[in-house]
């Protein structure tokens, strides 16, 4: 081959001409997504089991294989082209146009059309209906470029419709919110945050609403965390004022609010400005804004925080199944990878320090993914009339202690597994880094772990410890098991029941404080106990195969009930916050 003249200018000045650089011949084959729903033994083997056949035949493989194909692209392409609002028209009109890419609006319409809320809605399985559709998300999630958030808020909002009674003026939204027809569908926004609090709402929603003569109310505030914000309606929170311009304070005085989000003869928003959207860790594929709006009463005067309770159960169950379909995702990729990576001699797969790590992430995972599906059991059941007082209790526990322990859960493995790409997966072209970045809002929106934690202790408080006697009861009866093999993990469930009952003995005897202290262990003791329980009765299963049994065991050597461990150490005594604080904020003597 000639060269070329630059190349001997480019010699003649000293450097060597790329084509003599050694780049070698080497190319890393990349991580390859397959049918997720193939790929998931455990996913197929809970549904083989719980599922009446009828619902089993009617879940396609093909469709799951789409979401592997077609829907992955869809929400790479949200995450690459993040929207971004514009504030005004050429011509100087404020129009507020948050412009979406063409990917989020193929979610919408795919959304509706495979019936990601409407199933909740339409319970064509009975009980079985939030497994189902749950299920289905859980394929979706990770490929959604987000979207599963609209969907989480939009399933919350026709819950709370249906909830308050569907009539003027939410009959039209409700049809819409649980249609399958994609030019009919609408999403909607749950807009609660605002400056002074998205945790302690109750004290800090500054928005008022100021009656209309013809019965409706215009808001004023500031809403500081709206996420999808191009959602077609809204439920938000806001104090009514009297005819004085008075408002009643805290939680007492907040009713509920419904709002259209709707435009102009110009374009412009009607009643709402988009003051800019967030620049958010993750989640960049969802629009999340600071706006003012107005809207029409939807609750009770003062009965704002209660009401909008149902939109949160739902949405902290589709932040559940979004963390335990992240962890399951990363696990998918990273096994595949490791058939495909070699180093120090061999494939990742044969070296067995790496597999024991995929192994404990699968163990993670499948918990997880077994506590929600639970959830979503118990959900479904009280929808369909068929719960008793036992299952609506548990519901009432375990929705906060599913949403924080799968949000914390959830980075974690998103994390490790990052790292069993090693330093590709850091590199953002590969889409890795974006799984770990959208995972650490789980633990952040729709309650904190602190404040769920806190939620926990208070519907044990206002059950008179009902809730409790029901968990107890439940994960007894779970956790027997007559297989022999599992013999150990059932020996430390129960043990871990006994610790905890005695915990909460002794607890009941101290003083206020020390519950606060011990919140969040207690969350993560039900959490951790509760699963082993669902493992071991997995396993216990006839279709049950030696990895179920495996699982059970390794997550039963866990410490099961940390809050009795600690409490023996002496961790919640009255000393323990001024400790605490003097740490925190030790300065050099
Ligand atoms: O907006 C956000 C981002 C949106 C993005 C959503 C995407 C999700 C997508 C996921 C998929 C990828 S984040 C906003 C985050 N903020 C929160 O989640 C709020 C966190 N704070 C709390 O949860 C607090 O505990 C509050 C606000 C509920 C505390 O308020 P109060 O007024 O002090 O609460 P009370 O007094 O405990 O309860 C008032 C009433 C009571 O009913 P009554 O009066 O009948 O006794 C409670 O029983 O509300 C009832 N209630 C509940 N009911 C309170 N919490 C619950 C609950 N969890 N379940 C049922």
């Amino acid at each position: 081959m000639r060269r070329s003249d630059e190349e001997h200018l480019w010699e003649a000045a000293g450097y060597l001409p790329f084509s003599r650089a050694k780049i070698g011949s080497f190319f890393q084959e990349r991580p390859v997504l397959k049918n997720p729903f193939l790929e998931d033994a455990l996913l197929r083997g809970y549904l083989r089991r719980h599922l009446p056949q009828e619902v089993r035949r009617r879940k396609a493989c093909k469709k799951k294989q789409r979401v592997a194909n077609e829907v992955d692209d869809w929400g790479r392409e949200c995450e690459v082209t993040p929207p971004r609002l514009v504030h005004f028209d050429p011509w100087g009109r404020r129009v507020d146009h948050i412009v979406t890419s063409p990917a989020w609006k193929h979610m919408k319409d795919l959304s509706a059309q495979e019936g990601l809320v409407a199933i909740g809605y339409e319970r064509s399985f009975g009980e079985w209906s939030r497994v189902y559709q749950m299920s289905k998300l859980y394929i979706f999630s990770p490929s959604s470029g987000l979207y599963t958030c609209p969907l989480a808020m939009t399933d919350g909002a026709a819950k709370v419709i249906q909830s308050i009674g569907v009539s003027w003026p939410t009959d039209e939204a409700y049809s819409r919110l649980t249609t399958r027809q994609p030019d009919r569908f609408w999403t909607s926004g749950q807009w609660m945050t605002e400056r002074q609090g998205g945790s302690d709402v109750g004290s800090g929603t500054e928005t008022v609403a100021v009656p209309q003569t013809d019965g409706s109310y215009k808001l004023h505030g500031f809403k500081w965390f709206t996420s999808a914000t191009d959602a077609d309606m809204t439920l938000t929170l806001a104090r009514i004022q009297d005819r004085t311009g008075a408002t009643t304070p805290g939680s007492r005085g907040l009713s509920l609010f419904y709002a259209e989000v709707s435009r102009d003869e110009e374009g412009r928003l009607k009643g709402i400005e988009v003051q800019r959207l967030k620049d958010k860790l993750g989640t960049r594929q969802m629009p999340t804004a600071e706006l003012l709006l107005d809207g029409l009463q939807l609750s009770e005067e003062g009965r704002g925080v209660a009401s909008i309770a149902n939109m949160l159960t739902i949405t902290r169950i589709h932040n559940s199944v979004s963390a335990a379909a992240a962890m399951r995702r990363v696990v998918q990729l990273a096994r595949d990878y490791a058939t495909r990576r070699s180093a120090f001699g061999k494939p990742l797969k044969d070296h067995p320090l790496h597999i024991q790590t995929l192994a404990r992430m699968e163990v993670e995972t499948r918990g997880a993914f077994l506590l929600v599906m639970d959830v979503c059991r118990l959900l479904g059941r009280e929808e369909s009339g068929m719960a008793t007082q036992l299952d609506t209790h548990l519901l009432r526990l375990l929705t906060p202690v599913v949403k924080l322990y799968t949000g914390k859960q959830a980075v974690a493995v998103v994390s490790e597994g990052l790292e069993s790409f090693g330093g590709q997966g850091y590199i953002e072209d590969t889409g890795l880094p974006g799984l770990l970045r959208d995972a650490q809002v789980l633990s952040i929106w729709e309650g904190t772990t602190n404040v769920l934690s806190l939620d926990v202790l208070r519907c044990v408080a206002r059950s008179s410890g009902m809730v409790l006697h029901a968990y107890v009861t439940h994960a007894k009866v779970q956790g027997a098991s007559s297989v022999s093999s599992l013999a150990p993990a059932v020996k430390a469930v129960n043990s871990a029941l006994s610790e905890l009952e005695d915990f909460v003995q002794v607890a009941a005897t101290r003083a206020p404080g020390y519950l606060e202290l011990a919140a969040r262990d207690l969350a993560y003791s039900l959490a951790r106990i509760y699963t082993g329980a669902l493992l071991i009765d997995h396993a216990c299963w006839k279709g049950a195969s030696p990895s179920d049994t495996y699982a059970a065991l390794r997550w039963c050597e866990h410490d099961l009930c940390p809050v009795a461990t600690k409490q023996a150490r002496g961790c919640y005594d009255p000393s323990t916050p001024p400790l605490d604080a003097a740490l925190v904020y030790d300065r050099p003597v």
